[in-house]
C-alpha cells in the first residue's frame, strides 16, 4: 500500500464509523473478501502483488494468561473461519495448560513472564510478518466469524478496523465495565474531537505498517492507545459493530485499578497526540 494514503499532519478527519454496515449474513468468507475487492472495481495495491489480502496474509494474535478453558474454542473458531490459513500467535504467561493447548492447535507460542495486557499484546502485534494483524482476547468473547468482514474492510482501504462491542448493547459485559467503556469512549471522543464508540475493544484489524510505525507506550491502556494514536495521526480508522459474548474463565483485569489505568492512558495519549500536531 502507498504511504501517501496516510495523512501525517493529523488534520485529516480519519474516523469512518461504519456503524451502518450491519450484519452481512450468509456469504462465505471468500465471497465476502472477493466482493469487497470487486466493489472497489480494481485490484487494489493492498496485497503488494496486485491482489487483495486473503487469510494467507492474516495473523491473529493475542495475549494468553491462564485461558485453558477458552483457548481451544478460540483457536478452533479461527481455524474454521479462515480454513486453517490464518497464522496464530499467542504471547503466553500462563501456568496452566494454555500453551500446550495452543501448540496442539498449531499456534505459535511466545513465552513471556506475565507483566500485564499491553506488554503481552505489544509483543503479539509486533511478532508477525504478515501484512494484516488482528488482535483478540483469548476468552471466547469476540466473534471470530467477523474475521472475513474485518479483512474485507482492510481490502477496502481501512488501516484499522475496530470492533465496537457497545453498538449491539454488550449485554454479556458486566454492567460496571459497560458503563466504564461508554465513559472512556465519551472522554476520548471529547479529547480527540472525533466520535468513537468503543475505545477498549480487544478485537481489531491493523495493517502491519500501522503497528510498526507508531511507538506504543501503554500497558493496561494499550487497547485505547491502539485506537487513539492511529486515529489522531490521520490513518483510516473504522469502527464496526461486533457481537460480544460472555467470557469463558475468569477476567485478568481488575475493574477498578484497570479502569483507572485505562482512563489515565486515554488522557495521556490524547494530550500527547494533540501536542504532536503543533
Ligand atoms: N500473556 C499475558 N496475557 C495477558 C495478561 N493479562 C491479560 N492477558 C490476556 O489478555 C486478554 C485480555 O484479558 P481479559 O482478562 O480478557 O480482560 P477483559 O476483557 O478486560 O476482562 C486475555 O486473553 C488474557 O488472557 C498478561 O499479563 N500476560
Ligand atoms: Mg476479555
Amino acid at each position: 500500500m502507498s504511504d501517501s494514503a496516510h495523512a501525517t499532519n493529523g488534520s485529516a478527519s480519519a474516523v469512518d464509523v461504519t456503524e451502518t454496515v450491519g450484519e452481512e449474513g450468509g456469504g462465505s468468507a471468500d465471497e465476502e473478501i472477493e466482493s469487497a475487492a470487486d466493489e472497489k472495481g480494481e485490484s487494489v495495491a493492498n496485497g503488494g502483488d496486485g491482489g487483495a489480502y486473503t487469510f494467507d496474509d492474516l495473523s491473529v494474535v493475542m495475549g494468553t494468561y491462564n485461558e485453558a478453558e477458552a483457548i481451544g474454542t478460540v483457536l478452533d473458531d479461527i481455524d474454521e473461519v479462515t480454513d486453517g490459513r490464518a497464522e496464530v500467535v499467542c504471547v503466553d504467561g500462563s501456568d496452566d495448560r494454555t500453551p500446550e493447548i495452543a501448540r496442539e492447535h498449531g499456534a505459535r507460542v511466545i513465552e513471556q513472564e506475565p507483566q500485564g495486557y499491553g506488554v503481552a499484546v505489544r509483543e503479539a502485534i509486533l511478532t508477525p510478518d504478515r501484512p494484516v494483524v488482528v488482535t483478540t482476547d483469548c476468552d471466547d468473547t469476540y466473534p471470530m466469524e467477523a474475521l472475513p468482514e474485518f479483512l474485507a474492510e482492510v481490502n477496502d482501504g481501512a488501516d484499522v478496523v475496530s470492533g465496537d462491542r457497545l453498538y449491539h448493547g454488550a449485554e454479556a459485559m458486566p454492567a460496571f465495565n459497560r458503563f466504564g467503556n461508554h465513559a472512556f469512549a465519551a472522554v476520548a471522543s471529547l479529547l480527540m474531537g472525533e466520535r468513537v464508540h468503543d475505545t477498549t475493544t480487544g478485537m481489531r484489524a491493523y495493517r502491519r505498517e500501522v503497528v510498526e510505525e507508531i511507538g506504543w507506550t501503554e500497558n493496561t491502556g494499550l487497547s485505547a492507545e491502539l485506537l487513539i494514536r492511529p486515529l489522531m495521526r490521520g490513518y483510516d480508522v473504522r469502527e464496526r459493530p461486533i457481537a460480544y459474548a460472555e467470557r469463558l474463565g475468569d477476567t485478568k483485569l481488575d475493574p477498578i485499578g484497570g479502569g483507572a489505568a485505562i482512563a489515565k492512558s486515554i488522557v495521556t495519549v490524547c494530550l500527547e497526540e494533540q501536542l504532536r500536531r503543533f
